[in-house]
């Protein structure tokens, strides 16, 4: 069975989880904790970074949007849609939702790794007004949910649990209630949001 390495705050790993759940795909997924730099992470990816799938055969995949490739076609192209301009969308949903989620985590670890005094705050700023931007425009153009998710979704979603995780004093929902609905109704479509969000 295919091997998941993963850690349970991170939206990437969300992303492929909750990806991988709805598809009905068996992976095992393995916590692992990127700053020990265990040897099973570090061995099958150079980068030490998370997620990352380790197929049958042991060919080790990364990134996540590698990943979601990956599930799409192991799951008989299900996770994107077929129409060639739906899944150009789809995917740059995908990329604006993980882009956002760079931007979130550039400011944790800005702080997390950085002595205080060293804290660049023009940086933490630059990347806040990313996440606003990013945040609006997702606001100005929600993700339609049907019964069929797509690997968008799953990105723009597990994006909006890292927020709510690590950035709850942001209270991103004020002033953006089409992105609200679609969070409401992406709940409502995968049960399995609750259990598979990002989660400290
Ligand atoms: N673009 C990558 C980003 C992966 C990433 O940055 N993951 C974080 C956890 S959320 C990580 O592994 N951080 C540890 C590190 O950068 O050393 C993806 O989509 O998989």
């Amino acid at each position: 069975m295919a091997r998941l390495l993963f850690s349970p705050a991170s939206p990437y790993s969300a992303k492929v989880r909750m990806a991988a759940t709805w598809l009905g795909l068996p992976i095992e997924a393995e916590t692992v904790n990127t700053n020990d730099e265990p040897a099973l992470l570090v061995g099958n990816n150079p980068l030490g970074k998370i997620p990352t799938l380790i197929l049958d055969d042991g060919t080790a995949l990364f990134d996540s949007r590698a990943i979601m490739q990956e599930l799409d076609r192991m799951s008989g192209r299900k996770l994107f849609p077929r129409n060639t301009r739906k899944r150009m969308e789809a995917e740059r949903l995908e990329a604006l939702g993980d882009g956002i989620a760079d931007c979130l985590l550039a400011q944790v670890y800005e702080k997390r790794f950085r002595p205080a005094e060293k804290v660049h705050q023009p940086w933490l700023d630059l990347q806040a007004r990313k996440v606003a931007r990013g945040l609006d425009w997702l606001n100005e153009n929600p993700p339609r949910v049907t019964t069929r998710l797509h690997g968008g979704q799953f990105a723009v979603a597990a994006m909006i649990g890292y927020l709510d995780l690590r950035f709850a004093d942001m209270n991103w929902r004020r002033g953006r209630p089409k992105l609200k609905r679609f969070e409401d109704r992406f709940a409502k479509t995968f049960e399995d949001y609750a259990t598979l969000r990002p989660q400290g």
